[in-house]
């Protein structure tokens, strides 16, 4: 029996620049997962600790970040760790992450596979490795595994290791490393683990090929990472036993808030709250605001929600809605922003020369209509649009729409 732990896609270092200061914490949620599984491991008895490819973002990654990294497998001397360099982190030279000084000086039991090349973990078993040296390529990185296995003897523990897409028609880039989907057996595998695509995904060449997906989730939406595989081989030609094992530190979750149906969204988003409040300090969380607003409306809903997100690690709100103005509340604006009346106005006239048709009066004051028969010529619309390069008669009323709305959107925000 050789039990192992499959990980891959650490992308240790990611920046998350889109939260600013919360980043940095989002930084700290990997390693701390790292250092949690490395426990995982030694407590399962794992005779080995496998990354598949990605353990860091990049190659300029922190000299304090890796060094932090080797001081975690340093205080596991018994646990062996074999590193395979990935797309993101791979064996380039001197300027790759492996010929830091903390990997030049790295302890005994941390071994980086930045060779093609076969290492006997004892016991009739061994390790396969097939790394990545480039950032894309059209070859199946796993066709050099046949000729490796085939070096050894037939009823040894053969297990692969290598990095790129899952050939999966439709979902996967033809420069994308593609891995063919029989790439285990093929080459008499026991085991294949991949790394690349950040969801869990099992169930490949009978059980054999493994995508652990990144072990800490870096995107909404992604519902199927934080996770890796503990993987028991029994014997050669056998069946692998995997086991997904969540490991995640933070917790992504996405809600929307829909004003076209206020009450029963409020109560929703209320209960999802509620539910995540006790792991707020370890969730981030998004919540898109759809439908049609009128600033009052949209003022309340900002107001109750913004304290309430406030406690999570990362509350993000996405504005989604289109402002719905009374024509009063129009005419109001059209008052106060004559400078707005008029660009409706040409946009209006525009709309006009581009269809053919005279839009439905966003603009329905009498200065407004006044404003539009003052507005452009089409001589003048075409004059204007040459040096942008944009045909008029190719501009559709959806986009007139858009343009309308954007506009409005601009003005509100200045106003909020
Ligand atoms: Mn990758």
């Amino acid at each position: 029996m050789f039990r192992f732990v499959h990980s891959a896609d650490w992308q240790l270092g990611a920046r998350f620049s889109q939260f600013e200061s919360a980043g940095a914490r989002l930084r700290e949620a990997r390693v701390e997962t790292l250092k949690r599984t490395l426990s995982l491991a030694e407590e399962r008895e794992a005779d080995a600790f496998l990354i598949a490819g990605d353990l860091f973002e990049d190659s300029q990654v922190g000299e304090a970040l890796v060094s932090a990294v080797v001081g975690l497998f340093r205080a596991h001397p018994a646990l062996p760790i074999y590193i395979l360099p990935g797309n993101h982190d791979p064996s380039t030279g001197p300027d790759s992450v492996w010929q830091r000084k903390a990997f030049l000086n790295r302890p005994p039991n941390v071994h980086i596979l930045t060779e093609d090349g076969v290492t006997d973990l004892g016991g009739n078993t061994f390790l396969l490795a097939s790394p990545i040296r480039q950032k894309l390529s059209v070859t199946d990185p796993s066709q050099k595994l046949t000729g490796l296995a085939a070096g050894l003897p037939a009823e040894s523990l053969k297990i692969g290791i290598t990095h790129g897409a899952l050939a999966i028609e439709a979902k996967h880039q033809p420069n994308d490393f593609p891995i063919a989907l029989n790439a285990a057996s093929r080459a008499g595998l026991d085991y294949l683990a991949v790394g690349h695509w950040h969801n869990w995904l099992a169930d490949i060449d009978g059980g054999r090929i493994v995508m652990p997906g990144t072990p800490e989730p870096d995107r909404f939406g992604s519902d199927a990472s934080g996770r890796v595989a503990v993987v028991e081989l029994a014997g050669h030609g056998q069946l692998p036993n995997v086991e997904p094992v969540a490991v995640a530190t933070l917790a992504w979750r996405q809600l929307a808030f829909d004003f076209i149906s206020q009450q029963a969204s409020r109560a929703t988003v209320e209960t999802a709250l509620a539910e995540l409040a006790p792991r707020a300090s370890h969730t981030v969380i998004r919540l898109t605001l759809e439908g049609t607003a009128s600033p009052v409306d949209f003022a309340a809903v900002r107001s109750w929600l913004e304290p309430t997100l406030a406690s999570f690690l990362v509350g993000q709100i996405i504005d989604r809605t289109r402002i719905a103005l009374s024509t009063a509340e129009l005419a109001d604006l059209q008052a106060r922003h004559p400078l707005f009346t008029q660009v409706l106005a040409d946009i209006d006239r525009l709309e006009t020369l581009a269809t053919g048709t005279m839009p439905i009066a966003q603009t329905n004051t009498t200065e407004a209509l006044a404003a539009i028969a003052s507005t452009l010529t089409s001589t003048e619309a075409q004059e204007l649009l040459a040096p942008s390069r944009i045909d008029l008669a190719r501009l559709t009323p959806e986009f007139f729409a858009q343009l309308r709305q954007m506009l409005l959107q601009a003005i509100q925000e200045v106003q909020r």
